[in-house]
């Protein structure tokens, strides 16, 4: 039996009615949507069209941008720009800062992204993701300088994902809880199969990189030796672990089953602040995430509070079931 399920057209057109949500965000959150339409698309039958290789540019990451890096980025360029209430991009794969508009107005709307997150997946056939965020500006703009997009994470009026895996997940939230999305082949349509995602506030999951091992801090090797130790430790349960390279598909499954994520500072990346991205990966999770019932944290205080340095500053990230990531923040607690 096939289910009835509302289309994202409705569901927009409903929140709109029903909580006064703006049309010209509406008109935004469709050109997202048309856009990972595309990339997944490009992804399905990348081995076909040849892009699923490095180009010989890097990113200001210092990443070598892979083919569908670039497409990607140039999808969300093209389709964001056709809202006439978007003021910038702020993009993981451009250096600058992309000004749509000379003067840009209180109401307009700076958008960030992260095009393909998780490229280094593309060529073993394994998930990626989008991530995008959108700010409203509070007042009109005179001069337009970088410090002008360094919103904090609470300023958000919509954040979102699109997971290309087994099937393409669009998921987002405009403040009123998390709706999961799914493309259905065939009428190309996103289809609203997951309303109100709620995050559970305990889990016996874990997600993060064990080969970094070395380099944690001594919080964090305690929280993990503790999950390890299992139903004769501290915890006194079993704990699971995952890793899948892709904070996309992270934080989907944590969305859908549970769990914690941990992208820590450590002692190789704490030059840079973390190897996470705090406008275009760290603030549009941690709201997604916090609307969903979680927390998101860098272990001493909230992400989404946090007043952004640079267009392109990493973070430290844990994030997920509530009850996992205070205990890691009360661990932090005794560790100072
Ligand atoms: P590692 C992908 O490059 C990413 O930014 C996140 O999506 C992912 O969680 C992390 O980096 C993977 O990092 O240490 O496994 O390469």
């Amino acid at each position: 039996m096939t289910l009835e399920h509302t289309t994202l057209r409705k569901y927009l057109l409903q929140m709109q009615k029903e909580h006064g949500l703006d049309q010209d965000l509406t008109l935004l959150v469709e050109d997202i949507a048309t856009s990972c339409r595309i990339i997944s698309h490009q992804i399905r039958n990348g081995p076909f069209l040849d892009i699923l290789g490095a180009t010989e540019t890097s990113n200001i990451q210092g990443e070598t941008q892979k083919q569908l890096d670039v497409i990607a980025n140039d999808v969300f360029l093209s389709h964001c720009s056709n809202c006439q209430r978007v003021a910038a991009l702020v993009s993981e794969e451009m250096d600058d800062v992309i000004w749509l508009k000379e003067t840009p107005k209180a109401g307009d709307y700076l958008v960030y992204f992260d095009p393909l997150d998780g490229s280094s997946n593309l060529n073993v056939n394994l998930s990626v993701g989008s991530i995008f965020s959108v700010v409203e500006l509070e007042q009109d703009i005179e001069t337009l300088t970088n410090e002008v997009v360094l919103l904090k994470g609470t300023k958000q009026v919509f954040a979102g994902y699109s997971l290309y895996g087994p099937s393409t997940s669009l998921v987002f939230s405009t403040g009123k809880g998390v709706q999961g999305f799914t493309h259905k082949m065939g009428t190309g349509e996103f289809l609203l199969t997951f309303p109100d995602m709620c995050l559970p506030d305990s889990t016996e999951e874990f997600a993060i990189n064990a080969s970094r091992w070395r380099h944690w801090d001594e919080t964090i090797r305690r929280y993990v030796e503790e999950c390890i130790k299992g139903e004769n430790g501290p915890r006194q349960k079993s704990f699971n672990m995952r890793w899948t390279a892709s904070m996309v598909a992270e934080i989907h499954r944590i969305l859908t089953r549970g769990g914690v994520f941990l992208y820590p500072v450590d002692a190789e990346n704490e030059q840079t602040g973390g190897k996470l991205r705090l406008l275009y990966e760290a603030n549009p999770m941690s709201f997604i995430v916090e609307q969903a019932g979680g927390r998101a944290s860098t272990g001493r205080e909230r992400i989404l509070g946090v007043q952004p340095q640079s267009h392109h500053q990493r973070i430290s990230v844990i994030m997920g079931c509530r009850n996992e990531v205070e205990l890691i923040e009360s661990y932090y607690a005794e560790q100072t």
